[in-house]
């Protein structure tokens, strides 16, 4: 029991009150950096050619998080990639719905449903993950989106809330109770994932400068809202130790 916090104190107690008492540069800060272990993961999600420029739904920045997540990894002995891996007319597209435009809504079986550009269609070059992005240690690449009828912004549960791609599973059976979760976008499949963690019982952060947002009327301040209300933590890189 006294080993379990204690862990937790480290991991998801001092950075934010290290921010306030001491500043983010201090050596007393610097001391009490997360240093993650082997219940911990790191989440890499979406950091595919469609999500920068030149893609088909680039976020402004996007190609900006690779550094600072290749730098990351280094200090995960688990990390987990996830694509978007859509089929070719898949429903999330506005252009499998007549008289829709990209970036409109529409209801389907399963609730509201952002209608995208096609984007990370499975196997093109769109989809594929940047080149420059660096993770000799990731252990699995979870696909997710890839059912026709059902997007899933989520790497833990399609968007019918309860189609499962076996990630939390995956991650019980190889005992880890923490995951860091950082890439594209922060207000979709970022903050999806990790109100998802929560949800699966999962601690959760997601650190912000590794991550770019699309920003859609208002959602990133929406998505940061309900992470707060849902206990995922709100980090940056630099709380991390660097290795
Ligand atoms: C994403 C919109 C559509 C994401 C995926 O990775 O955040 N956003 N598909
Ligand atoms: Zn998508």
């Amino acid at each position: 029991m006294k080993t379990v916090q204690r862990r937790e104190f480290i991991q998801f107690g001092v950075a934010g009150v290290g921010t306030i008492a001491f500043g983010a540069t201090s050596a007393a800060f610097a001391a009490a950096a997360i240093k993650p272990d082997a219940r911990t993961a790191l989440l890499v999600i979406d950091v595919q050619n469609c999500f920068v420029t030149g893609g088909t739904l680039p976020v402004k920045g996007g190609e900006e998080v690779v550094p600072v997540i290749n730098k990351l990894a280094a200090s995960f002995e688990n990390v987990i990639v996830t694509q978007d891996w859509h089929t070719p007319g898949h429903v999330s597209f506005a252009s499998a719905h007549a008289g829709k435009k990209p970036f409109e809504t529409t209801k389907l079986g399963y609730g509201n449903q952002v209608l995208w550009p096609d984007h990370c269609v499975q196997g093109s070059t769109d989809a594929a993950l940047l080149k420059d992005l660096s993770l000799p240690k990731a252990q699995l690449v979870i696909r997710k989106g890839y059912h026709q009828g059902t997007d899933s912004y989520s790497a833990f549960m399609e968007a019918d809330g309860k189609t499962s791609t076996g990630l939390a599973a995956y991650l019980k059976a190889h005992g880890v109770d923490s995951v860091y979760v950082c890439g594209l976008a922060t207000d979709f499949c970022v903050a999806w994932t990790a109100l998802d963690a929560r949800k699966a019982g999962f601690k959760a952060a997601v650190i912000e400068d590794a991550t770019r947002a699309i920003d859609l009327n208002g959602s990133l301040k929406a998505a940061w809202d309900k992470m707060a209300k849902a206990g995922v933590k709100r980090i940056q890189s630099g709380d991390i130790a660097a290795v």
